[in-house]
């Protein structure tokens, strides 16, 4: 079998044996000529019949069983949209052959070899190239685009070391590096024949002609590996296009490996190729940081040289650049690939020859910028003088970007006011404590020396008054030196570029990821640019694919909505999940809803017993947290509230104890970023309070605490389907979206929750009646926060005497005083309770006595259930991508004939 690729510009041909197994000839730029031969199912079986039954040959031949269709299609001008984004994608076999519709073929085909799709699909590692929803919603997305046919490629860094492997050990998490590519990876193509130059460091130099010319420095190439994203029952497949780094050809220090210095040979080789060694590695360093910008900056300058190369190529020789944006349009998911900006700008004035004001509407068309954040310690900024050292040209043209900000914040608010300017200008402008230009720095001079009339507006001359004779300027001289002398010597504030202020001036859209975020968004992290540019700010809450999420990690539960809403319709339409609502309280779908449950919960069953070695009750309630650990989701909150619980067991007798509580098994997973010490203080409470109860014969079934180490995409998918109630418990106004609401609510899960987020539209179509809530709101937050810093906040008597029972040591010999002393703000434990545990501790611990309530009630409980399922439509992300497309992109999507 010959899989053959031209590349149209470089007319190399290239021929790449594969293992053999179907007859798919694909030329990859010209669609025209592809030719796809049918593909029997003999043809299927006499071919896996010569290979080991692997995943990895298997999954070599159902990579050409998709069609891999190119961004740019047959006619020149296709609009072709470029998404960046970083993959969490988990597998990608069972989620290939189920968007082929080939599943039972190769479950049968597997069977007459002697083994089973499960266990070979169980072979292949996670892809864990993003950090947690971020990444994961850029998975989602690229499955919709492919399935909806939209024109567009992803782009990320293929790193060699994904996301890290979780270990719990008795001091709490460890982290393992996860070599994922260590089998090799079937899923990607590698294009040598692809690769761009990406600088650093060098210097500005102007040439002749006048134009600025970025030399010297450091070169490294980037080599395209692209992995098909087949939609689902359409021949679309697009592309996810992988950066990885090595060392220009040329550069290989022969004579110092011939002299015997081997390290110093390879050190440009280990330099180039460190940029794709780790997702986020550890910023805390110098090294670090520069490590990230470099990677940072090599996903966006790969990544635009494509994309140009590739329009440039679909031009014919004669290129309309100001028809880029119509047919390129460069989603930024979050802040990290802000480097397009100016490496946008800089390739369309330096390379191409463009004029700034060209350059910069073209680049203004083009951007666009997804927030997922609202925590001021996640908006990114970089140190300017760092950026200045790798990226000089970047930083020239950011410098100009930030004064072409500032004259537009002057010619919106005049000068009349010059304090409101001030305020505006330092909230607003991208460069960060840096002196004002001098063309307006006049305006804010000290006001004792330049005084100016609050009505007029001018200059006040000095009177006799005002004026300081020598002796008194000599006295007054000496004291501020004394002063000076006795105080810390004043700390001048770093200089930084902040790269989300960047985004929002540049591009041409900024949205949010759920309604109440994209408020937040307007109101109070973007306000000032909102009343500035009220057009550009958009919302886009998010989705998740209704084929991964329900189709394919719950077979039996998307049987049973098949059946019962007459069709399989519904994975594309998500809208006729809406059809279950007269099923609501149909006796016999409510015993197949149950049944369905509980196959998925024994499965869960057996994976905890296998992983942690706890065996757990399958008909207890599956109570389940699942997310990255951080203080603003408040694990803290739930297993405090399960410290409660246990305490009240306690004081119990037996038949009291059965009579009071549903049984529960309550799981956790979850990952901390290697340096939040809070956060992996968090794990190590879970894990011991798991110990303890777990392990305590007053309680049995009625309680089990239980953490699943290395929480990934493939665990979600097995405890997804078997949830029954999911916590979203956020201090309200922190959480952007959240995405795995959407995947619990779609497979009838209850969710108790905040009104944060997703939860809050997620409440609104599966109605509150079905949505357990509790918790201040997000408009109280700020005046809560501040009445707890002044001291007025009594907690509630529940909330000291569960911080009691901890500091009682029935958890073990380790002292929790850092944890507990975060919720009190004493003395060294910084801001006091800012995530508000305190606060919505009572409200929660009464919203899971209802929760009881309802779990006895198992009519009222599956009634409940299946108006989840049937109110999630909305949050499919086919319906988010549709709405990017009409909205930002302008694209309509392109069905292959
Ligand atoms: O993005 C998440 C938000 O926290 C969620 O609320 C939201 O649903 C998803 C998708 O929109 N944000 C992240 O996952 N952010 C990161 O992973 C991240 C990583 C490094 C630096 C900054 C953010």
């Amino acid at each position: 079998f010959s899989f053959t690729s031209r590349n149209r510009s470089s007319k190399v041909s290239l021929l790449t044996r594969v293992k053999p197994s179907f007859c798919v000839r694909c030329v990859s730029s010209e669609p025209k000529q592809r030719v796809r031969e049918p593909v029997t199912e003999e043809g299927v079986l006499s071919d896996l019949s010569t290979f080991p039954p692997d995943a990895a040959s298997i999954a070599s031949s159902i990579k050409y069983h998709a069609e891999f269709t190119p961004l740019f299609s047959s006619n020149n001008f296709e609009p072709s949209k470029a998404f960046f984004a970083t993959a969490q994608s988990g597998r990608a076999l069972l989620n290939a052959i189920g968007n082929l519709e080939l599943t039972g073929e190769y479950a049968d085909a597997l069977e007459k070899l002697g083994h089973t799709l499960e266990t070979v699909a169980s072979q292949e590692p996670d892809a864990a190239l993003g950090n947690g929803g971020l990444g994961r919603l850029a998975s989602c997305f690229l499955d919709s685009l492919a399935t909806l046919n939209y024109p567009a490629w992803g782009y990320g860094l293929r790193y060699k070391y994904g996301l890290f492997k979780q270990h719990l050990t008795k001091d709490g998490q460890e982290e393992v590096a996860e070599n994922w590519l260590e089998i090799g990876n079937p899923w990607e193509i590698v294009r040598n024949d692809v690769s761009y130059t990406v600088k650093f460091y060098g210097k500005v130099v102007m040439s002749s002609d006048g134009k600025s010319r970025w030399i010297g420095g450091e070169d490294i190439v980037a080599v395209a590996y692209d992995v098909p994203i087949p939609g689902y029952k359409t021949k679309t497949t697009i592309n996810l296009r992988l950066w990885s780094t090595k060392v220009p050809s040329d550069q290989f220090d022969l004579s110092a490996f011939n002299a015997g210095e081997h390290s110093k040979a390879c050190e440009a080789q280990t330099n180039a190729e460190k940029i794709c060694y780790i997702l986020y590695p550890g910023d805390e360093s110098e090294e670090g940081k520069i490590l990230r910008l470099k990677q940072q900056y090599t996903l966006c300058s790969a990544s635009l040289q494509d994309i140009i190369a590739r329009f440039e190529r679909r031009s014919d020789g004669s290129v309309r650049w100001e028809e880029f944006p119509d047919k390129v349009a460069v989603q930024m998911n979050d802040t990290h690939p802000t480097l397009c900006i100016p490496e946008l700008m800089r390739i369309l004035m330096d390379v191409k020859g463009l004029t700034w004001s060209e350059a910069w509407k073209i680049t203004e068309r083009t951007v666009a910028y997804t927030n997922h954040t609202v925590l001021p310690e996640a908006l990114e900024k970089w140190s300017y003088e760092l950026m200045q050292r790798l990226l000089p040209r970047h930083v020239e043209i950011i410098e100009m970007i930030d004064k072409q900000l500032i004259e537009d914040i002057i010619s919106e608010y005049g000068t009349s006011n010059p304090e409101m300017l001030e305020k505006k200008l330092v909230s607003m402008r991208i460069l960060e404590n840096f002196d004002l230009p001098a063309s307006v720095a006049g305006l804010f001079a000290n006001p004792e020396e330049n005084p100016i009339d609050d009505k007029t507006g001018e200059k006040v001359e000095a009177t006799d008054a005002d004026t300081v004779t020598d002796k008194e300027e000599s006295e007054g001289e000496e004291k501020s030196k004394n002063e000076a002398a006795n105080k810390e010597p004043a700390i001048t504030p770093p200089k930084m570029v902040r790269m989300a202020n960047l985004c929002v001036v540049a591009g041409h859209s900024v949205n949010g990821v759920a309604e109440i975020h994209s408020e937040i968004v307007k109101k109070d992290v973007f306000n000032d640019f909102f009343q500035l540019w009220p057009e550009k700010f958009q919302n886009k809450t998010n989705g998740v694919t209704p084929r991964r999420w329900i189709h394919f990690c719950n077979p039996d539960l998307s049987a049973l909505i098949t059946k019962w809403t007459s069709s399989n319709d519904w994975i594309l339409k998500t809208e006729k999940l809406s059809e279950l609502q007269k099923f609501a309280d149909n006796e016999d779908l409510h015993n197949e809803w149950r049944a369905t449950k509980r196959i998925n919960k024994i499965k869960v069953a057996s994976f905890l017993k296998e992983k942690t070695g706890y065996s757990v009750n399958p008909d207890a309630m599956f109570d389940i947290q699942v997310k990255r650990i951080h203080e603003y989701k408040r694990q803290l909150l739930n297993i405090l509230g399960i410290v409660y619980r246990y305490k009240k067991m306690k004081d119990m007798n037996a038949a009291e104890r059965k009579a009071n509580f549903v049984p529960r098994v309550c799981i956790f997973g979850g990952k901390a970023f290697s340096t939040y010490v809070q956060a992996k203080r968090i794990i190590k409470f879970i894990t011991d309070v798991g110990a303890t109860i777990n392990h305590d014969p007053d309680i049995g079934d009625l309680l089990k605490v239980i953490f699943v180490p290395d929480y990934n995409v493939t665990v979600a998918e097995l405890l997804i389907p078997a949830s029954e109630l999911s916590q979203h418990i956020s201090t309200a106004g922190m959480e952007a979206s959240g995405t795995s609401n959407m995947k619990f609510s779609m497979n009838g899960c209850i969710l108790i929750g905040t009104l944060d987020g997703a939860n809050v539209e997620i409440r609104q179509e599966v109605g509150e009646d079905n949505f357990f809530l509790f918790g201040a709101r997000a408009e109280d937050i700020a005046s809560l926060r501040k009445e707890r810093a002044e001291g007025k906040f009594v907690p509630d008597e529940r909330f000291e005497e569960v911080k009691k029972f901890v500091k009682s040591g029935v958890f073990g010999p380790h002292n929790y005083d850092e944890l507990m002393g975060s919720l009190e703000g004493n003395e060294g434990f910084g801001r006091a309770d800012y995530f508000l545990v305190a606060k919505d501790f009572p409200s929660y611990i009464e919203c899971q006595e209802k929760v009881d309530v309802a779990y006895r009630d198992q009519r009222r409980w599956t009634k409940m259930s299946i108006l989840n399922t049937a109110g999630s439509s909305k949050f499919s992300s086919d319906r988010t991508i549709h709405e990017y497309a009409k909205d930002i992109w302008n694209i309509q999507p392109l069905e292959l004939i």
